[in-house]
């Protein structure tokens, strides 16, 4: 049998909306951030926290639709501060990309689009489960980070690039070889970044969700990113898995530079 929804033909994003009517709504994800009309602010810090210390027992999972990095053992990274209200407890992280280097990224600065983006997924922590925290529209918040190209690999994503060639098939786990820190996969400079209100970028979008798209991008090797490339849904290779952006409609985007 086939995938729920995916990225072509009749289960592709113009069709998400006829299963799930969330889909359509006004507030959705991805989008266009035009950096004309953003509104400059100076919000409080960020506060990462277990964002530096190497964990144990990382399961990557090929889902059909992405890999998904998780942490098995508590307690799981948190974030709170800059526009958020409370702290929020890790979830997952995954990837989106495209069939080449020109596209793949979900949301856009200025219409340009990046090969790979990185959704670190993170639920407030009053509603204790992601499943709880869909229902209220402070619910998540996702860490987006843009990727561009490097001649050099990027070492820190070696050990994701190898666990990944264990997962090529959809629906399988392994455990990552080496202790992980997220901090080790990030930009530099955590200081600049976008943020708005906007959706889950798949079915069923539900408008819950604090987006944190970060300015500098993390630099890549071509090669590296060739690796998620290789990965299957049950419908053949995953080659591309962003959704095309949606309206802004009434949303001001949030820049903040401090
Ligand atoms: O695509 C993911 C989806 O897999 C799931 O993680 C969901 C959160 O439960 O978030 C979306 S996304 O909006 O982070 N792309
Ligand atoms: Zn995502």
């Amino acid at each position: 049998h086939g995938e729920d929804f995916g990225y072509d033909g009749v289960i592709g994003p113009k069709y998400w909306g006829e299963t799930y009517r969330e889909c359509r709504g006004k507030h959705q994800s991805p989008i266009n951030i035009n950096i004309l009309r953003v509104k400059q602010v100076a919000l409080p810090d960020i506060v990462f926290i277990g964002f530096d210390d190497p964990i144990d027992d990382v399961h990557v999972t090929n889902n059909g639709h992405t890999v998904l990095i998780e942490v098995e053992n508590e307690p799981h990274p948190r974030v709170s501060g800059g526009p958020l209200d409370g702290n929020y407890v890790f979830s997952q992280m995954h990837f989106h990309w495209g069939d080449n280097d020109t596209l793949g990224s979900e949301d856009k600065i200025n219409h340009r689009s990046f090969p790979m983006e990185l959704h670190m997924v993170f639920y407030k922590e009053v509603y204790k489960s992601v499943k709880e925290a869909v229902k209220h529209p402070d619910g998540l918040t996702v860490l987006a980070f843009f990727y561009e190209l490097d001649r050099h690999n990027h070492p820190a994503y070696d050990d994701i690039t190898s666990a990944l060639t264990n997962v090529t098939d959809p629906h399988s786990t392994v455990v990552m070889s080496q202790p992980f820190s997220f901090l080790n996969i990030l930009p530099l400079d955590l200081r600049r970044y976008f943020t708005y209100k906007g959706s889950l970028t798949t079915p069923p979008c539900s408008e819950v969700v604090i987006w944190l798209d970060f300015e500098q991008p993390v630099r890549l090797a071509h090669e590296q990113i060739e690796i998620f490339r290789e990965l299957r849904s049950a419908n053949g290779k995953i080659r591309h898995n962003f959704r095309p952006i949606q309206p802004i409609g009434d949303r001001t985007v949030f820049y903040n530079v401090d």
